[in-house]
């Protein structure tokens, strides 16, 4: 395959056309380049155009709304199976800002081989660095795009969007928010209920961890930049002071931040800082005792070795408290909801530390570096597990 430099040539440009055109079974990968490039609207008008499913990285969430017809959802590690199977049994992909992360991947030896590949990337070296395609466009995504509409034409893939979504079978409806209340606290539950309590229009921002891969999977954001969590690097305290700046750039919206009891601690004299600018920031602890993403590790592939994973903490509401943030401890599903309202209603700081199951893991998991659609399953669906 040839790279066309930075403005995509003519006959590269008519190879990607033929293979959208013959496509059967084609998958978006929607990355952070979308809203790097403002190509949200021409990605979605594509989309619809192809008839073509997305699949999301972490970072694309938000590029393309949670509710459109056509989101799959998150691909990769945490990533629904259903994504991870339709991606491998793809006959194109068409990745749009976005480099093939390993967390997306998986085994590079077994992914995606019956795929011929589009790569569309402002950056050169992301072509073919990761996974060989077939074609790459190097450019602006939102001007590649541009280019590429006016020949595109209406596409009929309903055969192909069936199949996709008859493998969600009983997953996808893995709605929590209705199951009876059992007395046990799960991480899911809470960010459900916000979502539900912030009807999805929140500006949440993560930290790093399972908490992290549970807002992914359960806060479903329509919105662009509405999800700020710290993906490629990962950092642990992350979320608090990238709270800050998402409300002081964006002081009319409502700041949640979904945040470990791990990673909190790194970052939490950041406080001060909130108090002092008179942030209105809503702070969710998911305090499990855990650094709970590696003892997830060390269950699953470490026979439950707990070295240095169990971490004690403060009062989290008295450590608020001492900053004068209004803050609550939750420890049943019955009072998130209140306690979710309560942190709203105030035109101020609030914290809640949501005391949650502390050996609950996230579910399906892909193993570092093992095939993508290899993924280990929730022993029971936390459908029964919420109902037992
Ligand atoms: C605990 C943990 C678990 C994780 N699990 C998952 C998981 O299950 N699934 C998952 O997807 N991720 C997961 N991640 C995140 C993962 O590590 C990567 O950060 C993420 O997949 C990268 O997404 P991206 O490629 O869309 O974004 P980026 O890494 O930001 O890459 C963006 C790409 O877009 C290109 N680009 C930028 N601007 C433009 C433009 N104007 N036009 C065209 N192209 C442009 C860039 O050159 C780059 O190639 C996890 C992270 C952590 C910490
Ligand atoms: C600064 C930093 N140190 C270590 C890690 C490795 N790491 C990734 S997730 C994690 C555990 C996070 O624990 P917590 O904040 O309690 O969140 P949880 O996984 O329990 O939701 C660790 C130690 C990291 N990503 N960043
Ligand atoms: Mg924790």
């Amino acid at each position: 395959m040839t790279v066309a430099s930075h403005r995509p040539v003519a006959r590269e440009i008519q190879h990607a056309l033929d293979l959208i055109h013959s496509a059967k079974k084609p998958v978006i990968l929607a990355g952070h380049g979308i809203s790097i490039s403002g190509a949200g609207d021409v990605v979605r008008k594509f989309a619809e155009r192809t008839n073509i499913p997305v699949a999301t990285t972490l970072l694309g969430i938000g590029a393309f709304p949670a509710s459109h017809p056509l989101n799959l959802g998150m691909m990769g590690m945490h990533g629904e199976a259903w994504v991870n199977t339709a991606i491998q049994e793809a006959d194109l992909l068409l990745a749009f800002g976005m480099r093939f992360d390993d967390r997306v991947t998986g085994n590079l030896k077994t992914y995606a081989l019956n795929a011929k590949k589009i790569h569309i990337d402002i950056d050169p070296a992301e072509i073919n660095k990761n996974v060989r395609v077939d074609v790459g466009l190097v450019g602006d995504l939102k001007e590649t795009l541009e280019e590429l509409m006016p020949q595109i034409e209406n596409c009929d893939k309903s055969e192909w969007n069936a199949y996709v979504n008859g493998l969600k079978g009983d997953a996808a409806v893995r709605d929590i928010q209705n199951l009876p209340d059992n007395g046990h606290l799960y991480a899911a539950h809470v960010i459900n209920d916000i979502w539900r309590a912030t009807e999805g229009k929140a500006i949440v921002v993560t930290d790093v961890g399972q908490h992290q891969m549970w807002e992914a999977q359960y806060y479903k954001h329509d919105d662009d930049r509405s999800l700020i969590t710290s993906g490629g690097l990962g950092t642990m305290g992350f979320a608090l002071p990238a709270a800050i700046g998402a409300k002081i750039a964006c002081p009319d919206a409502e700041v949640w931040v979904v945040v470990g009891d791990g990673g909190f601690q790194m970052t939490c004299p950041e406080l001060a800082t909130v108090v002092q600018e008179h942030l209105d920031i809503n702070i969710a602890i998911i305090n499990n005792g855990f650094l709970g993403m590696v003892r997830q590790w060390q269950e699953f592939f470490y026979d439950k070795r707990y070295a240095a994973t169990p971490i004690s903490g403060p009062n989290f509401a008295k450590l608020a408290d001492a900053f004068g943030i209004p803050a609550a401890t939750v420890t049943k599903r019955s009072d998130v909801e209140g306690a979710v309202e309560s942190a709203r209603r105030q035109k101020r700081a609030a914290l809640i530390d949501f005391q949650v199951e502390q050996e609950d893991s996230v579910y399906p998991m892909v193993p570092a570096g093992a095939d993508l659609h290899k993924m280990i399953r929730r022993p029971s669906p936390i459908v029964e597990t919420a109902a037992d």
